[in-house]
């Protein structure tokens, strides 16, 4: 009998909850817990860790898994990996569900980096007014570049202080639409975007509005992590569902 763990996080992981509801097939939705409030899902959800790649393993046996969907950000490395390591261990299939990179277009100005301190580093030395788009996990690095004013885009109030001397908090959760980001972007006096290559139609509103007004964009590529099949859509996914060796 089919029973699919969905790790989710994402929009393509809400669109694969909807469904897999509407089709009556037995699934567990798991959030990692980041957020105080996570938008509901049409399935059974649980939310938190699992204990690492070996608690994974326990609750995929214990809990009669037949399938695992990894349907979490690109830059859910760890999570991803875990899966991987997991799902082999148990011999549980397992697919990706993750949107292509986002590529640049005529009249983009990206700069690539490879990673968050690449990203710092990028980052010109003359005072700059920088939409940091990365979430909190992620700010302390850019404490080595103190004379930039930041505007973070958070999706909770920050419980501590920020690590970065100069900054304007938005708390928005998205998706979210080009004219509010250009809207934002021009009221912030923005000069420089900073984001991460999530791919998607959830966030890349930000990257149109930075071409409308000609900023650079300080692009961080995806992390590396261990190879499994990866589905660009729900059909795609559904599909694997009936026959997973495929
Ligand atoms: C908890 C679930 C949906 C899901 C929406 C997508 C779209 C908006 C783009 C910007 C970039 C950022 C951030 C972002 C995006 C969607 C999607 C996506 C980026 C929620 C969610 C959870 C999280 C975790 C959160 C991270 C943070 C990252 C904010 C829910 C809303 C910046 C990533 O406060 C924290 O600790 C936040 C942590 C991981 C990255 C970071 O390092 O801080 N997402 N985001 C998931 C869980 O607990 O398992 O709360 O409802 C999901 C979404 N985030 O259903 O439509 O699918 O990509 N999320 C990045 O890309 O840089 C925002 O502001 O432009
Ligand atoms: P991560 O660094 O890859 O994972 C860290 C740990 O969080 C994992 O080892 C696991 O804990 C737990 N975890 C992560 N995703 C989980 C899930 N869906 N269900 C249960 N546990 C999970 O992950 P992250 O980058 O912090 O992302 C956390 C969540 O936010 C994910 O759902 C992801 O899809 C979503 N998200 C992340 C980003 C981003 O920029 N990273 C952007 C948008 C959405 P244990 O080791 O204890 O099992």
């Amino acid at each position: 009998m089919t029973r699919i763990l969905l790790l989710g996080g994402t929009t393509e992981a809400s669109t694969l909850a909807r469904t897999l509801a509407e089709a009556g097939i037995d699934a567990v939705f798991s959030y990692a817990g980041r957020t105080a409030r996570p938008v509901g899902q049409p399935l059974p959800t649980r939310v938190g860790g699992f204990g690492g790649a070996e608690g994974l393993e326990t609750y995929l046996n214990t809990e009669g898994f037949t399938h695992v969907v990894d349907a979490t950000h690109p830059f859910a490395a760890q999570m991803s990996t875990n899966a991987v390591q997991a799902c082999a261990a148990v011999a549980v299939p397992l697919c990706a569900f993750e949107r292509p990179a986002w590529q640049a277009a005529e009249g983009d100005r990206w700069l690539h980096t490879d990673s968050i301190d690449g990203a710092v580093a990028a980052l010109p030395d003359a005072p700059a007014r920088v939409f940091l788009a990365i979430g909190k996990q992620n700010l302390t690095q850019f404490a080595a570049k103190p004379q930039h004013h930041y505007l973070l885009r958070l999706v909770d109030e920050p419980a501590a202080n920020l690590p970065l001397p100069s900054t304007t908090v938005e708390i928005a959760r998205g998706p979210f639409d080009v004219a509010g980001d250009t809207a934002l972007m021009r009221r912030h006096g923005i000069t420089h975007v900073v984001a991460k290559n999530a791919g998607g139609a959830g966030a890349a509103a930000k990257l149109s509005a930075a071409r409308d007004l000609a900023l650079p964009v300080i692009m961080i590529g995806r992390p590396v992590v261990p190879n499994r099949p990866i589905k660009g859509s729900v059909a795609e996914v559904m599909a694997w569902l009936s026959h997973p060796a495929a």
